[in-house]
């Protein structure tokens, strides 16, 4: 793939990031057009997302106010170039209706690749062993020998700080990287200070809710704690996690007729036994109450209409089940 030239070749690219973009997504949507600039000063890019995080929101007004990103586009754009995702599913479904043939496309991103990537897009610039899209990007800016100017400095390196989690997972390559954006003019201090975020007062009310009512359940030694609060479930599930527990099951119901469940658990719980929050609990949990389950193995919810506390007592049973299963697959 020449991407000097499909970049340069282009008037009017379309930058697409996927749903509730997070910094990472953002932020080389912003480097990307900036380097697509750099090649065609006259062109006219449009940043789309379907909707950004507040996180990253939060990022943009710090560094950059005065960028938009539109959450649809009515025009017909000759380049589409979708960052952090390669995956149309994760773009949303409205969002999803702005791709171009895969002929016009680019994918960048650090995701496992899908399986359908091709039938998305020709192009494809995927790492999976990247911290993350912005340490992708600061590579074509090299490739094209492009300058990296101070702010998108910034915003790379906010990227990047996101997506390793500070660093917490990171290699060699990562910090090199680091190091030139701060060389080039990233403030460090302030990229950081641009990712932290004070939840709102009920929020932190709601977590500490959770943790005044939460039950400790001891299963083959795994702490598993479940709560039951008004709203904001899942940022309870995170918070119980952070004090200790191993996996953490909240439920919500923060109207009339309206039951949602949240759960996590730990890497160390899912890696040791096999478990999977979104098959085995919250799948038939979103039964139980009237809707519908699903997720990753690590986090998963559900939301439906009835049932809250039978609900609560079949989660802990369905994981009691999976894990006493799962340690009979593994010993054979
Ligand atoms: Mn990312």
């Amino acid at each position: 793939m020449n991407l000097r030239s499909l970049l340069a070749e282009s008037s009017n690219p379309l930058f697409l990031g996927h749903q509730n973009a997070d910094p990472d997504a953002v932020c080389s949507m912003i480097a990307m057009r900036a380097l697509y600039l750099a090649l065609r000063p006259e062109g006219k890019p449009t940043l789309v997302c379907d909707d950004v995080s507040r996180l990253a929101n939060q990022v943009l007004s710090h560094f950059s106010p005065d960028i938009t990103i539109s959450d649809f586009s009515e025009d017909v754009h000759d380049l589409v170039i979708i960052l952090d995702t390669n995956s149309a599913f994760q773009l949303g479904s409205r969002v999803r209706t702005l791709l171009a043939e895969p002929a016009r496309t680019i994918v960048i991103d650090h995701h496992e690749v899908n399986p359908d990537l091709s039938s998305i897009a020709e192009h494809q610039i995927v790492d999976s062993n990247a911290s993350s899209t912005c340490e992708i990007v600061i590579g074509l800016y090299e490739d094209q020998k492009v300058p990296i100017s101070s702010l998108m400095a910034n915003l790379l390196l906010t990227g990047m700080l996101f997506d390793t989690r500070r660093f917490f997972n990171s290699g060699r390559d990562s910090f090199l990287v680091a190091v030139k954006l701060i060389d080039t003019g990233a403030d460090y201090d302030s990229c950081v200070r641009s990712l932290v975020i004070k939840p709102d007062r009920s929020e932190r009310i709601a977590r500490l809710k959770a943790a005044g009512r939460l039950q400790i359940h001891n299963m083959n030694d795994w702490i598993v704690v479940t709560s039951k609060i008004g709203a904001y479930e899942a940022s309870a599930c995170r918070a119980l996690i952070e004090i200790g527990a191993d996996v953490t099951i909240v439920s919500g119901k923060p109207s009339k007729g309206v039951v949602r469940f949240s759960s996590r658990s730990t890497r160390e719980f899912s890696s040791e036994t096999g478990v999977n929050l979104g098959t085995d609990v919250m799948e038939p949990i979103g039964e139980i109450i009237g809707g519908e389950g699903g997720g990753h193995a690590n986090a998963a919810g559900a939301n439906g209409t009835r049932n809250r506390g039978e609900g609560i007592s079949k989660a802990i049973e369905l994981l009691q089940l999976a894990i006493e299963r799962n340690a009979r697959e593994r010993l054979g």
